[in-house]
């Protein structure tokens, strides 16, 4: 558990002009949350004595049939990541050709396609949802789309009305990377049973995991049924392989921490809104910093703090206030920075996408979960209203840093 540390009042208490950091041990986004340890540590006992470790176990059957049943949905599909539940819907979805994404996602939304050999067309988004701009979309779509995959990023929906209109109309899949948005609401219906499919991910990062996991969420009986045979290298029985598949199966392990972590679904999302309305009192007023807000409306997970960092009014970029963040320990993200499109191998495909590249530049993820306490929030929203209030002197001890190392 971190320390609570001395409270800085002076420009010259940060750590970038010197002083000592905040945090003796680094603070990061991400750290996972962890049930009742007794539960799980009896799970695996349980799955020792039974001696059944993998291949549809009984834990395995009753975390899928949970989660379906919070969702609505009537089949959930669990497989060892998210990026594994991407690909086997793309395979049994059968997209080619081209498929439309936004840019600003998780770089594995882009590899499941490329992976098979599709083409990602990147889409610019929403400015405020930052989710796929459905006017984008339209545009981009030619007679070589087979399908769209949205993304509800840090949980927020879509707009799956818009999207679903423009699926229809262009007789496309559409799919839901809802990596982010497990527990979350869209009009009032749980995330997981629109489109085609959706897809979550249940990494160790996620507000809910389950180690390494990952689902298809799907009302698709047939889907479901490919997934499932798909997911065990397309074995119907003991000899008869009735399709190709891969091994995309969820372990026992896994599904017992998933059985474990569902009984505390509730305390993690507390506290989650907890810290995110904390962040929001604490930062309100400070020049140019910007709390990306959640719809009150909607049920919600919070599982990402975002900040944008306006520096024509805070005085400092994004990445200075990240470099003053880390100097006290506190390990900001600047997710999902350049975007795809500007990652290695999707680079060729040059496309602009302004808002992205706006929003690329100005997003800060910062520490939440229950292993954050509010004592360290208090301090972060301490560090940025101070940096932020000696933007100058902050800027030039920074230059100065990168004076002495550059940073290449
Ligand atoms: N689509 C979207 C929209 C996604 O965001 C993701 C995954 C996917 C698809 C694919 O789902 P998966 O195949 O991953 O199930 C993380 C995760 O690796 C990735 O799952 C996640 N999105 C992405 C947004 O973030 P990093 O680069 O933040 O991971 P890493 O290793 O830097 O971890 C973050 C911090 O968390 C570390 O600095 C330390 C801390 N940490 C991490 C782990 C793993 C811990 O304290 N304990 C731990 O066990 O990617």
């Amino acid at each position: 558990m971190t320390r609570h540390p001395p409270v800085k009042s002076s420009v010259r208490d940060l750590a970038v002009l010197g002083g000592a950091p905040s945090f003796a041990e680094p603070l990061y986004v991400g750290r996972p949350n962890v049930g009742d340890r007794n539960q799980f540590l009896k799970r695996l006992t349980d799955m020792l004595d039974r001696r059944w470790l993998t291949n549809d176990g009984p834990m395995l059957k009753e975390f899928e049939q949970r989660v379906a049943t919070l969702l609505g949905v009537r089949h959930c599909v669990a497989v060892t990541n998210g990026t594994v539940a991407l690909e086997l819907t793309i395979r049994a979805l059968e997209l080619h050709g081209e498929v439309i994404i936004p840019a600003f996602t998780f770089v594995a939304t882009a590899h499941a396609l490329q992976w098979h050999g599709i083409t990602p067309v990147f889409c610019d988004i929403d400015p405020t949802t930052h989710t796929l701009d459905p006017r984008a979309v339209e545009a981009a779509v030619t007679p070589q789309t087979t399908g769209i995959i949205g993304v509800h990023v840090w949980g927020h929906p879509c707009d799956i009305g818009a999207l679903t209109a423009i699926a229809h109309r262009h007789s496309l899949r559409l799919l839901f990377d809802a990596a982010h948005a497990f527990g979350c609401s869209y009009q009032g219906e749980m995330i997981g049973r629109f489109g085609d499919a959706e897809v979550l991910s249940f990494h160790a990062t996620k507000f809910f995991n389950t180690f390494e996991g990952g689902a298809v969420v799907s009302n698709d009986d047939d889907l479901a049924t490919r997934l499932r045979l798909m997911r065990n290298f397309g074995f119907a029985g003991y000899d008869q392989v009735v399709s190709v598949g891969i091994n995309g199966k969820m372990t026992e392990v896994a599904a017992a921490m998933g059985l474990t972590n569902l009984e505390s679904l509730d305390r993690f999302i507390t506290t989650n809104q907890r810290h995110y309305e904390q962040y929001r009192r604490l930062l309100a007023g400070v020049p140019g910093i910007v709390p990306v807000a959640y719809d009150a409306g909607e049920r919600c997970n919070y599982q990402y703090i975002v900040i944008q960092v306006d520096e024509a009014h805070a005085g400092l970029s994004r990445d200075e206030l990240m470099e003053v963040l880390w100097a006290e320990n506190v390990h900001a993200r600047r997710y999902f920075y350049p975007g795809v499109h500007k990652m290695a191998p999707y680079l060729s495909h040059g496309v602009s996408l302004p808002q992205t590249d706006r929003i690329c530049v100005q997003v800060l993820s910062l520490p939440t979960g229950t292993a954050v306490q509010s004592a360290n929030i208090e301090t972060i929203c301490q560090i940025i209203r101070l940096a932020v209030a000696h933007a100058d002197h902050v800027r030039t001890a920074v230059q100065a840093r990168h004076r002495r190392a550059p940073t290449g």
